[in-house]
């Protein structure tokens, strides 16, 4: 199943494309990040059921276990042997890939090695390896495999988005009053007081208007099953880059719309996004969202310059 769900990624003929300052063989890459990901879902679904324990990062509720450093390890090492000149930003910041940096021209690997990683801590199976590679700021590859639920999504740019090989679209659903919408109840927003009431504002607001509201607690996960039609839209004022590099590509190649949740363009580092299987959902959704925005630090700011525009609703 694996090897015919990543041939998708390969076209027929050969493609070469000129980056800024290098030429980049995207089949190459192609073929070098399935090789990894197989490997390192070997390594998730193993370990997954026997956690030996976590750490946390940011708050009590950011965990990160052995499991997800050691992926992103094979990940990046793996991928850096053979495109040494790449630029790498991961997760966890294992084997020199960075966390916190600009998104250039150059081709940029971005990669979360367990999106999901409470799910896996709980067994609860919603987690993901999450690949995603970009070229001249826009995402030329996707890889996201969920080994224990065995499903495997892949997306090239102009070929379409694939599931166990099999080609996926959107549901097409146009009306928010018809729809299954995902929203992650992230804990930081929750525990920062700012940011709870607009959350929650939110989610009764979709939950009034749409037939349903889900959560996965993996982006990737979410932005997949918009992808295939199982869900027809997400939005969340959070993610990293590495939640949304692989997820952005497999909507937009199934059919549906990657925008900000204001309705401007997807910034990949402003932490925001709003997926949707069609532009008249999605901008049902963001007028539904209106003015209640969270602003997180971005992905490609120094640490420490203050969040903007954060503190917009108090808690009482
Ligand atoms: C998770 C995201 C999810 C978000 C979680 C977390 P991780 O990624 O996919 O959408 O709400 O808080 O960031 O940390 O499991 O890779």
């Amino acid at each position: 199943m694996f090897r015919f769900a990543c041939l998708r990624l390969l076209p027929l003929e050969k493609a070469s494309i000129r980056g800024s300052a290098t030429h980049v063989d995207v089949d190459q890459c192609a073929v070098e990040v399935c090789r990894l990901v197989d490997r390192a879902a070997g390594h998730l679904r193993a370990a997954s059921g026997k956690i030996r324990g976590f750490e946390t990062k940011l708050n009590s509720k950011d965990l990160v276990t052995a499991t997800d450093r050691e992926i992103e390890e094979l990940l990046i090492k793996g991928l850096r042997g053979r495109f040494p000149e790449h630029v790498y930003i991961g997760e966890e910041g294992t084997a020199g890939a960075s966390t916190g940096r600009k998104l250039t021209e150059e081709p940029t690997w971005i990669v979360d090695p367990i999106d999901g990683t409470t799910n896996f801590v709980h067994g609860f199976h919603c987690s993901c390896i999450s690949v995603g590679f970009w070229l001249n700021k826009q995402p030329e590859l996707a890889i996201c495999h969920n080994p224990t639920l065995e499903l495997i999504f892949t997306a090239r740019r102009n070929r379409g988005a694939y599931l166990n090989g099999e080609s996926i679209r959107t549901s097409g659903q146009t009306e928010l009053e018809r729809s299954l919408i995902m929203q992650e109840l992230n804990a930081e927003n929750l525990e920062r007081c700012e940011h709870r009431d607009i959350l929650l504002a939110n989610a009764v607001g979709m939950l009034l208007k749409a037939h349903a509201l889900r959560t996965t607690g993996s982006a990737v996960m979410d932005m997949c099953l918009v992808a295939m039609g199982a869900a027809d839209g997400y939005y969340e004022f959070y993610p990293h880059a590495w939640d949304l590099a692989a997820g952005a590509l497999l909507v937009r190649e199934a059919g549906g719309v990657v925008m900000d949740p204001a309705g401007g363009e997807f910034d990949i580092m402003s932490r925001r996004v709003l997926a949707a299987a069609t532009p008249e959902l999605g901008s049902q959704m963001v007028r539904l969202l209106g003015d209640r925005q969270i602003y997180h630090h971005r992905d490609d700011e120094p640490p420490g310059n203050p969040t903007p525009n954060s503190s917009r609703i108090r808690c009482v």
